[in-house]
């Protein structure tokens, strides 16, 4: 009784002082406040966060890792909820909805697009920070992962319970499962196990009509979208239940750079159509990126190919296996090294040899400013394709270029192209991530490497996949286009970015979006629309 009475007043306070400041998103504002506190009077105060909040500022500049998108001029959230339970979820998204206010998932903060924390629109934040309990079953071999949990973090909790478990996802440790696990991700594992979508077997969901669902009450149709989909089309994602994979307790990673004076163009070139075919336990990425040329004048500038690979075995297996299927990059023992899989993790990030505690450091990626695309390769690029591709890279807008080509085949291959909603399965040879960074301020400068980027990937179409030209639904692109702001997109100009991302699999999205959030809640500029 006394507590409806103190809401009771606390709201006409309320009332009196929005009439006093009267402007209409401070009514918006107070509206939407009351409602989750009627929602959930007794716990959500603690994990609401608004402009006059003293940590507002720092909590939504703490994981942004794009800084393209921080500036001053762009659009805040009104409210940044972190939720501690799903009832806090739940009042968010049932409140937004009645106060007309779109909402923000924040799980990682990697979108490449700043997609989880920036809207032309009034909106609110749901920040995961909080929200990242892990629990690994190494008898059962499972864990259930709470979407705001790092892979590092959960690489961490595997290794800290079991040399012999790992779970197949990025390389970098600070992406967040809640973006990553809902778009695919890769990592060193995914010619073995495949992408961390096609592990997932459970997860928690609170849908549009603010109900927490498990896998059997959402039914297989919005369990298999949420798995490839992308991130907050259909719902919030609370937690995933994950199969964990075997490693050995041993295995080995190698690094073998090589630059144009050291015949990188042939080795790239024929890396390419070996790559994918190789066993399953071996993966061979490669990195280009521009360094000093060391054979020539201070300030002469090369490519160097970085060839990095993971061997599920040790170092006696994988030189014969090397001499075997590609003599060609002359690996020898000695750029090799055994360690164990959660070892490896560190390596390929750069943080070889450091505690594993280095996995849960959240703050250690350089935060500066950047753009990506990404395409898929069906057929080996050509030596003097490649070569034009170096003469790009020493042009001004290049400054900061890095390009990582990952290859599919192995278990990916197995996998049908409509299993999940990530299409890209027999007959990709590799992935390619494009990506130019740059930590100068302005306009001018990102204006600079956005139209070289750009200009890279029109040099590119005529190597990649066509028909569509797919794309990487976790690298978001709004090149591609974007959902008109306030209403009504129609499939034909969602289909634009639809079909690169997902192929036909889109059909399925649009029938489960239809069908599970038809008025279109969660959408945002590249969400999948309902039928209308
Ligand atoms: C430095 C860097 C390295 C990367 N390395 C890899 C890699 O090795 N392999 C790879 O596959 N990808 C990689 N990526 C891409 C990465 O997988 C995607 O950016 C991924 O979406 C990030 O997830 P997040 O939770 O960190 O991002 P967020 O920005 O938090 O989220 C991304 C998208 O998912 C939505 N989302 C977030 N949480 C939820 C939720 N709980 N429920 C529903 N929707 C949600 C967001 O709203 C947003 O649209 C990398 C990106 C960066 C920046
Ligand atoms: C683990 O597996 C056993 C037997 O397969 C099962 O009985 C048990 O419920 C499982 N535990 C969990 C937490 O899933
Ligand atoms: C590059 O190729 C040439 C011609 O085959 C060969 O002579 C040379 O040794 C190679 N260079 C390196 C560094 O492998
Ligand atoms: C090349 O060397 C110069 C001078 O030593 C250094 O400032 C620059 O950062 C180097 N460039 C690269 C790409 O490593
Ligand atoms: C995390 O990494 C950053 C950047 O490398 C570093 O400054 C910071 O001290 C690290 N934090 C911890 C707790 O180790
Ligand atoms: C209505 C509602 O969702 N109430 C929840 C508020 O939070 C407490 C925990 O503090 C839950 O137990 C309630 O169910």
């Amino acid at each position: 009784m006394s507590l409806i009475f103190t809401v009771a007043i606390t709201i006409i306070g309320l009332v009196f002082s929005c009439v006093s400041s009267s402007s209409a998103s401070d009514d918006i504002l107070e509206n939407f406040l009351n409602c989750l506190h009627f929602h959930n009077s007794t716990s959500i105060s603690n994990v609401v966060y608004t402009k006059t909040s003293p940590s507002y500022h720092s909590l939504l500049h703490s994981s942004i890792k794009n800084l393209r998108f921080s500036s001053n001029n762009i659009l805040k959230p009104l409210v940044i909820v972190t939720p501690l339970q799903p009832s806090h979820v739940q009042a968010t998204v049932l409140c937004a909805q009645l106060h007309d206010l779109q909402i923000r998932m924040r799980s990682g903060a990697h979108d490449s697009e700043g997609l989880s924390y920036i809207s032309q629109v009034p909106f609110v934040i749901i920040d995961f920070i909080n929200y990242r309990n892990i629990q690994v079953d190494v008898k059962n071999k499972t864990t259930w992962v709470q979407v705001g949990a790092t892979i590092g973090e959960l690489y961490y909790s595997i290794a800290t319970k079991t040399k012999t478990l790992a779970f197949p996802a990025g390389v970098c440790p600070t992406v967040g499962v809640g973006g990553h696990f809902s778009g695919g991700g890769y990592g060193y594992l995914l010619r073995k196990y495949g992408l961390s979508a096609d592990n997932i077997i459970d997860a928690h969901i609170i849908d549009a009509r603010g109900r927490f669902l498990d896998r059997e009450a959402m039914g297989e149709d919005l369990f298999w979208a949420i798995r490839g989909g992308g991130g907050a089309s259909f719902g919030v994602s609370l937690a995933w239940k994950i199969k964990l994979v075997s490693v050995p307790s041993t295995v080995t990673r190698f690094i073998v750079p090589r630059t144009l004076e050291q015949n990188a163009t042939r080795l790239i070139h024929k890396w390419q159509s070996v790559a994918s075919e190789l066993h399953k336990d071996l993966t061979i990425s490669l990195t280009l990126q521009m360094v000093n040329s060391s054979n020539s004048n201070k300030g002469e500038l090369t490519v160097q190919a970085l060839f990095q690979g993971l061997f599920l075995g040790g170092v006696n297996k994988v030189i014969p296996l090397m001499q075997e299927s590609f003599p060609e990059l002359g690996l020898v023992k000695e750029d090799c090294s055994e360690m164990s899989w959660v070892e490896s993790t560190l390596y390929f990030w750069g943080f070889g040899g450091q505690p594993l505690e280095v996995l849960l450091n959240r703050s250690q990626v350089i935060t500066d400013s950047f753009k990506e695309k990404t395409d898929y390769v069906r057929h080996p690029i050509s030596e003097s394709g490649l070569e034009g591709l170096w003469r790009l890279f020493y042009e001004d807008g290049a400054k900061g270029v890095f390009i990582a080509m990952f290859p599919f085949g192995g278990r990916m291959s197995e996998i049908l192209e409509s299993e999940i909603p990530f299409p890209n399965r027999a007959g990709t040879l590799y992935h390619i991530h494009y990506a130019v960074h740059w930590v100068e301020e302005g306009e001018e400068v990102a204006e600079k490497h956005i139209d070289w980027m750009r200009k890279l990937y029109s040099y590119m179409e005529a190597f990649v996949s066509k028909s569509p030209r797919e794309a990487y639904v976790n690298i978001k692109d709004l090149d591609f286009g974007v959902n008109n702001i306030n209403g009504y997109t129609s499939y034909e100009q969602a289909s634009i970015w639809g079909f690169k991302y997902f192929k036909n699999n889109f059909n399925r999205l649009v029938h489960v979006k239809t069908k599970v959030d038809p008025l279109n809640f969660f959408r945002f500029e590249q969400s999948i629309p309902p039928h209308m």
